[in-house]
């Protein structure tokens, strides 16, 4: 397998057409990573050792998503140092509430960045994971830039078409 900065971890198959916007952003940017199934609850064991690996075979962020009673994120920021972002997935009972808080409730002392439920909450955690690697390059850096431009002409667009 190639050197991944990026490892994108996913609690099922099911929540892939969720976690594919994560991989688009990474892919948009240039960044190397990898897209990997495993379970906090089913394979506990095999996510365990994913996340106590990652750091020494040159993973730099793990972006983990998972549904209902979402244990993955935390459990995977539990076996590295590495920044773990999390994204809690829709669907279920509770439509990705109980993803949510089972994401975001963290206790202190292992964090997790939660980001919104979702197809929103996997495409910003590619775009956090950028951000976090963008520290220490600058190429990346200006591509963040050149982005958020692009967002911000696209609204002006948007804007002066309503307005003739
Ligand atoms: C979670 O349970 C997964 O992350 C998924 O979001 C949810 C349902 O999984 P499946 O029953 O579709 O495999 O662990």
């Amino acid at each position: 397998m190639s050197k991944s900065l990026v490892l994108i971890v996913m609690g099922s198959e099911s929540d892939l057409p969720v976690m594919e916007e994560a991989a688009k952003v990474l892919k948009e940017f240039g960044v190397s990573h990898e897209m990997r199934i495993s379970s906090a609850h089913r394979a506990p064991k095999k996510t365990g050792l994913m996340a106590a690996e990652a750091r020494d075979r040159g993973v730099r962020v793990i972006i983990a998503g998972a549904g209902m009673a979402a244990h993955l994120a935390g459990v995977v920021a539990a076996e590295t140092t590495l920044p773990v972002i999390g994204v809690p997935m829709p669907g279920g009972a509770l439509n990705g509430v109980d993803a949510l808080y089972s994401t975001v409730q963290m206790p202190g002392g292992i964090p997790v960045a939660t980001m919104a439920i979702g197809k929103a909450g996997a495409k910003n955690a590619g775009l956090f994971a950028v951000q976090i690697l963008a520290l220490a390059d600058n190429e990346l850096a200006g591509k963040l830039a050149v982005f958020r431009q692009s967002m911000a002409d696209e609204v002006e667009e948007k804007d002066a078409r309503l307005l003739t």
